[in-house]
């Protein structure tokens, strides 16, 4: 029989919110990894969703369905995935001005919460000025920006060079990640590290604030 994990993925490609409620519950009640249901089955299943668009054999009416049935899955499973009893750290997290895609955001955020860190969520749509005060305010030790279009890319090196004038660039590390961005640009922009989904985010956390 197919894994519950690719079943909630072919769920989320449904557009079924009951059907994927259905599978999330089935994760908890025979104790499988929430986590893992989250990664390789919710944002698998939106990754699929955002291929299928981006062939054009679904439209945008389509891909919001689906998120809808993803946070079905998702609402149920972030209760069950195991916290790391003590901070880590603090984490200042946000999708870039411009930008309203926050889905994935959202998805690194529960994960970076199980892993033990302390986020603070800004939400989408973030100016550049609003990441640097709420790092210099919070003491965090890293900035997590995210952005989905190549046209609102660019504010991420505005963000670092922003916290480079603020005199902040010394205790915070920034990680970039979303669909277009890649190493290279994240080098390339003076970032400290880039992941390209929601379990690589948080190995980046570790990798530079440590455990
Ligand atoms: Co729009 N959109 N969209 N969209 N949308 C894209 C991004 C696009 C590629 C579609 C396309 O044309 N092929 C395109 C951008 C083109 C470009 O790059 N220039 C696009 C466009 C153009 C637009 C509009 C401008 C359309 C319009 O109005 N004309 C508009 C933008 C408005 C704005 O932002 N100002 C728009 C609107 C929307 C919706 C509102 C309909 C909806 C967003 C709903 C929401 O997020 N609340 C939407 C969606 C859903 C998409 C696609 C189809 C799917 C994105 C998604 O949720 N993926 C997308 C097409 C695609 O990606 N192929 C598209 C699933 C999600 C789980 O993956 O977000 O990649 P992702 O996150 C992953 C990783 O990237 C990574 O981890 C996550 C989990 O594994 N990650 C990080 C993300 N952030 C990270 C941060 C990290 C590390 C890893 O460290 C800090």
């Amino acid at each position: 029989m197919e894994h519950i994990y690719s079943r909630l993925a072919d769920a989320v490609v449904a557009m079924s919110p009951d059907q994927v409620a259905q599978l999330a519950r089935q994760v908890i009640a025979e104790g499988r990894s929430a986590e893992k249901a989250i990664t390789q089955g919710l944002a698998a299943g939106m990754r699929r969703m955002g291929e299928k668009f981006a062939a054009k054999e679904c439209f945008v009416p389509e891909v919001l369905l689906a998120s809808k049935a993803m946070y079905a899955g998702f609402d149920i499973l972030k209760a069950h995935i195991t916290s790391e009893p003590q901070s880590r750290g603090r984490v200042v997290l946000g999708v870039v001005q411009g930008d309203i895609h926050d889905i994935g955001k959202n998805i690194v955020k529960v994960m970076a919460q199980a892993a033990g860190y302390d986020v603070m969520d800004l939400g989408r749509n973030v100016p550049v000025a609003t990441f640097v005060h709420a790092a210099g305010e919070s003491g965090a030790a890293l900035v997590g920006v995210s952005s989905l279009m190549t046209t609102t890319m660019p504010r991420m090196g505005q963000v670092v060079e922003a916290l480079d004038k603020a005199g902040l660039r010394k205790q915070v590390r920034v990680v970039v990640g979303g669909a277009p961005v890649s190493a290279e640009f994240s080098r390339r922009i003076g970032a400290d590290g880039y992941a390209p989904d929601a379990h690589g985010a948080v190995l980046e956390f570790e990798r530079l604030i440590g455990a």
